[in-house]
């Protein structure tokens, strides 16, 4: 990983993991995209910036080429609750965005290193629901995970099949301060904390009792970042890795709060579509293959990513 176009470079992981790889490979050899221009983003202001809408292929493999990046990481997708309410849009923009991304990946030279996301969503209800096996039964009941299912079959046979280097994980729920995420289901745990500091109160649109899996963003950025310069002798699995760093409930994360601003409160006004897709996924997946394979150990846990959050909001928010 030398020179690396990262596509969806405004979004929630984008923008953290382009400040991450300027700072590991020097801003030269980091070419972020997005399809809009964010004036005043660090992202746009303290580097190399193109606009790239993923599916326009010619415009895609122009940038790839002229920059001569031998790496790709492409982020740009539609998440869960947006991609249910647009299903027609969300295939086209997931899937023609990742096969383009795969088709340059293949065209720049064979051995292209690659990553996209896979997510939990991957799975569906018929899954285990505990600690849900790295190997199983992948039946999405959403478009989201429908195409996230299809991205890891598509990412393994441009592997087997053309030798690019692909690479990738099934992240659970993100959390992070710097960028909000937009459209996703796991999001209320990102709210929760805007809401905590502006107002000690919290309404939630998933139900109490609701397990996901979770990680704080700077497990998921050191993932990525580990799993690509990870040696590929050691990696039996590739498309895609379970990896996670909690799973918790509305009410746990309340009480986590808790700690720092005693009379939060946490009441739900539950919306039955992100309900349902949440209902949909496990509570909790087995991430042992990450481990043993490439190392992946997150740092934080819940408290530790409240104590985290609280702070750099506030700090935003003065
Ligand atoms: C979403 O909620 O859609 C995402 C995901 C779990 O992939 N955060």
């Amino acid at each position: 990983m030398k020179k690396v176009l990262i596509t969806g470079s405004l979004g929630q992981i984008g923008s953290e993991l382009t400040e991450r790889l300027r700072k590991d490979l020097g801003v030269k050899n980091v070419i972020s995209t997005d399809i809009r221009t964010i004036e005043g983003s660090p992202v746009v202001e303290n580097g190399q910036f193109e606009e790239l809408d993923v599916t326009n292929y010619d415009q895609f493999l122009d940038i790839a080429k002229r920059y001569e990046v031998d790496t790709v990481i492409h982020l740009a997708a539609l998440l869960s609750a947006t991609a249910e309410k647009r299903p027609a849009f969300a295939w086209n923009l997931n899937m023609t965005g990742l096969m383009n991304a795969l088709e340059v990946a293949r065209e720049i030279g064979p051995e292209t290193k690659f990553f996209a996301p896979s997510s939990i969503a991957a799975y569906g209800p018929d899954a285990e629901p505990d600690n849900t096996p790295q190997d199983t039964v992948m039946h999405p009941t959403t478009m989201y995970g429908v195409t996230k299912v299809s991205g890891e079959l598509l990412e393994n046979y441009y592997h087997t099949k053309y030798g690019v280097d692909t690479r990738s994980v099934r992240f659970p729920g993100l959390i992070s301060y710097k960028v909000e995420p937009g459209g996703g289901t796991t999001d209320y745990a990102v709210d929760i904390y805007y809401e905590a500091l502006k107002n000690k109160s919290y309404t939630s649109f998933i139900e109490k009792g609701t397990y996901m899996d979770m990680m704080y963003m700077d497990d998921a950025i050191e993932g990525i970042v580990k799993l690509m310069n990870a040696d590929a002798s050691r990696l039996e699995h590739r498309n895609s890795f379970n990896i996670t760093a909690m799973s918790f409930e509305p009410e746990q994360i309340a009480a986590s709060i808790r700690r720092r601003i005693p009379d939060f409160k946490l009441s739900y006004d539950v919306d039955p579509a992100r309900q349902g897709i949440a209902n949909s996924w496990p509570n909790s997946i087995d991430d042992s293959d990450a481990r043993k394979e490439w190392d992946f150990s997150p740092s934080f846990d819940l408290d530790k990513m409240t104590d985290e959050m609280l702070e750099r909001l506030s700090a935003k928010f003065k």
